[in-house]
């Protein structure tokens, strides 16, 4: 069993019920055997910033999944909810994120852990550090360590 983050962010069609419902088909994969979810946060844009505000989140969960067996459920879910792979950061109904799995590295095309801009998102750090807050980001720090550095700037606890 391993231990893994996952986060959680839409801005497009009625984003909080978007994360609520995503959560539960996360939370109801056959190999995940623990799931805790974080409260949600109102952010403001990072990257494309002409478009609305998302709604984050994100889950500490434990899985027998693999990494790579993880992000193809996740994708799965992404799809059902409607993505549309336009742009990159482009408005979405779902993105799903592997930010860590059990503090390991990962480099491939597919998939690089830890997250690689993980450590400098305040839609990310902050929802963990509520969670989770010793959990590590690579070596970047703790999750409360990188929520206190980066500031509340932009993000709202719903
Ligand atoms: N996701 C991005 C790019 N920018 N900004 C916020 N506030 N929340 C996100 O989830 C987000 C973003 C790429 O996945
Ligand atoms: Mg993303
Ligand atoms: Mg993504």
């Amino acid at each position: 069993m391993h231990t893994a983050v996952i986060a959680f962010g839409s801005n497009l069609n009625h984003p909080e019920e978007q994360i609520k419902q995503a959560a539960q088909a996360v939370a109801r994969l056959p190999e995940i055997h623990s799931f805790t979810l974080s409260p949600l946060y109102r952010t403001a844009p990072v990257g494309y910033l002409e478009q609305d505000d998302f709604i984050n989140a994100v889950a500490l969960i434990e899985t027998d999944y693999t990494a790579s067996e993880l992000l193809y459920q996740l994708q799965n879910i992404e799809q059902q909810f409607g993505r549309q792979r336009s742009f990159r950061n482009a408005p979405r109904t779902l993105d799903l994120d592997i930010i860590d799995y059990a503090c390991s590295r990962y480099d491939t095309p597919e998939l690089q852990l830890p997250h690689p801009r993980a450590h400098e998102r305040g839609f990310v750090v902050h929802p963990l550090a509520q969670i989770a807050p010793h959990y590590p980001i690579g070596q970047h720090g703790t999750a409360s360590e990188l929520a206190e550095k980066i500031g509340t700037d932009g993000i709202t606890l719903l």
